[in-house]
């Protein structure tokens, strides 16, 4: 089987790759922009993205919308996690959180995939808490100041064991066993 994946964020589509090569599942990236409507709610965005490229004619593809929601910053930057990271950046968020006692934090990624017709919404979480500073040099986004366990960054860890614990490794068990029947 053949999943496109419709992102502009190559990181992401490695991830992907890793994540199906054992479900002989082959994931090829697509750089097909498509509306990412302003919402406070990723399931929100990723249904409205699966409606617009499925009227494009599009199918077999997946679309992921993700962020950073942090506790102390009622779950800023959140929904506009893109918008932070291009302008702020990790050093502007490292910055707000200067001196918080409370670093506890989120990942979240919502998974959109239509498949032999058939949508699939699923959403995985992954707690963890934001380090003092950045660390590591993989991965990417806001990879070098989330932690999982408490001691090394997402950027300084191997992909697989990112995909073991991720908010996306997450969502790509949960979509796998929603698309079971099609393996
Ligand atoms: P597409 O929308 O084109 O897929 P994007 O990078 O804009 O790519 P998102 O809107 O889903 O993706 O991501 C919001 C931000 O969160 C963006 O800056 C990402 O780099 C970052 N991000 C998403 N997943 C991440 C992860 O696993 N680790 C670190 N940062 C991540």
């Amino acid at each position: 089987m053949r999943l496109s994946i419709v992102t502009s964020n190559p990181g992401k589509v490695a991830e992907y790759q890793r994540s199906f090569e054992g479900y002989g599942i082959e994931a090829v990236h697509l750089r097909e922009p498509y509306d990412e409507v302003q919402s406070s709610d990723l399931g929100e965005v990723v249904r409205k993205g699966i409606g617009e490229l499925r009227s494009r004619g599009l199918s077999d593809f997946i679309i992921d919308d993700s962020g950073l929601f942090i506790d102390r910053l009622k779950g800023f930057p959140g929904v506009w996690s893109a918008y932070v990271q291009k302008t702020i950046g990790n050093d502007g968020v490292l910055k707000l959180m200067q001196g918080a006692g409370d670093r506890g934090a989120e990942f979240r990624c919502c998974i959109g995939c239509c498949i032999g017709g058939r949508d699939i919404v699923v959403t995985g979480v992954c707690r963890g808490s934001i380090l003092e500073g950045g660390r590591g040099a993989g991965g990417f986004g806001y990879d070098p100041i989330f932690s999982h366990d408490g001691r090394r960054s997402f950027a300084e860890i191997p992909l697989d064991e990112k995909n073991g614990v991720s908010h996306r490794g997450v969502a790509v068990r949960m979509l796998i066993e929603e698309m079971r029947d099609l393996l």
